[in-house]
């Protein structure tokens, strides 16, 4: 059964006759709440195939991609146990060859969303040379629908396309937010994402603008599907929106070349496998 390609089509056609019933195909819609109390110990005992550092491999079938989810993070516990209680299931059931990295900012100065990514871009590599697909999820998203699926194609893709903080609408149409994909290819192409926006806001337009420049368009899933939900929480400390952003992201073409992956400098102080993730704490620096 290991030569069975995991290509949802496929499975979808061969589930009912070949596979056990312990592995589920797509359900779709799906029901999301915070509110029930979520102890990482029940995450791991509903999830005895995820292996430590959060790594699976579906046991019937040979997946076409191995793909990273790097999610960047500082305080929020709480946020990331209910993702790990939504999301392992789901990628299970996408069939996924897949590892969660969470990125966690060490210290309390200014965060930045877009140079954690790079370093789990960078850090994922090295634990597993095998990663061809990334994607980057905030920690406080949870997909309504299984059947948006976390892949990489042959185009940058948005997942996170109708949350249900903006009424499960796009909010703009150059909006790249929250949950997006690249294969490594992709993301090498765009010189990675950018380093210096410190402070909310920005980096996913400079990211947009990174991935039009090189001529690539963005791939979404449809509209009743691509939907999210947030768990709703206050601004944090150390994450004020940057007044810098408005002028940065009209100066992508300029500053890209210099600034992404190939020029990220930081310091990894921990890594430690996890029974559902692998946590990479990192000091980024701070900003000039
Ligand atoms: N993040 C952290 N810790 C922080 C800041 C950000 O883990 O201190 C990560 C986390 O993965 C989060 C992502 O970065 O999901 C994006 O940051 P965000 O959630 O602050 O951004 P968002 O646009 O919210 O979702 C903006 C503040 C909303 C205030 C609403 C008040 N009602």
């Amino acid at each position: 059964p290991r030569l069975l390609s995991c290509h949802p089509v496929l499975t979808l056609h061969l589930v009912l006759a070949l596979i056990p019933d312990t592995i589920l195909p797509a359900v779709g819609r799906l029901l999301i709440e915070f509110t029930s109390p979520m102890p990482l110990e029940r995450v791991q005992r509903e999830n005895p195939g995820v292996l430590l550092g959060g790594r699976y491999t579906p046991p019937d079938c040979t997946p076409a991609q191995t793909v990273a989810v790097i999610i960047p993070f500082r305080h929020r516990e709480h946020h990331l146990r209910y993702w790990l209680h939504y999301l392992h299931p789901i990628l299970r059931r996408q069939r996924l060859r897949y590892g969660i990295y969470v990125i966690n900012q060490h210290g309390e100065d200014t965060f930045n969303r877009a140079k954690l990514l790079n370093v789990g871009f960078l850090e994922a590599l090295k634990e597993d040379a095998a990663y061809d697909c990334f994607i980057f999820s905030d920690v406080d998203l949870v997909p309504m629908d299984d059947r948006n699926l976390y892949r990489c194609g042959d185009q940058p893709r948005h997942f996170a396309i109708a949350m249900d903080k903006f009424g499960f609408r796009l909010p703009y149409a150059g909006y790249f937010g929250g949950v997006s994909g690249l294969s490594k290819t992709q993301f090498l192409r765009i010189n990675g994402f950018p380093n210096e926006y410190w402070g909310w806001g920005g980096e996913d337009d400079d990211i947009f603008n990174r991935i039009s420049l090189t001529g690539m368009k963005i791939s979404r899933p449809d509209i009743r599907i691509g939907r999210y939900r947030m768990i709703k929480h206050d601004r944090d400390k150390h994450n004020e929106p940057n007044p810098q952003r408005f002028t940065k992201i009209q100066n992508t073409k300029l500053t890209m070349k210099r600034d992404g992956i190939g020029s990220v400098r930081y310091q990894v102080l921990e890594v430690s496998r996890q029974p559902l993730f692998t946590n990479i704490t990192v000091d980024i620096g701070r900003p000039p």
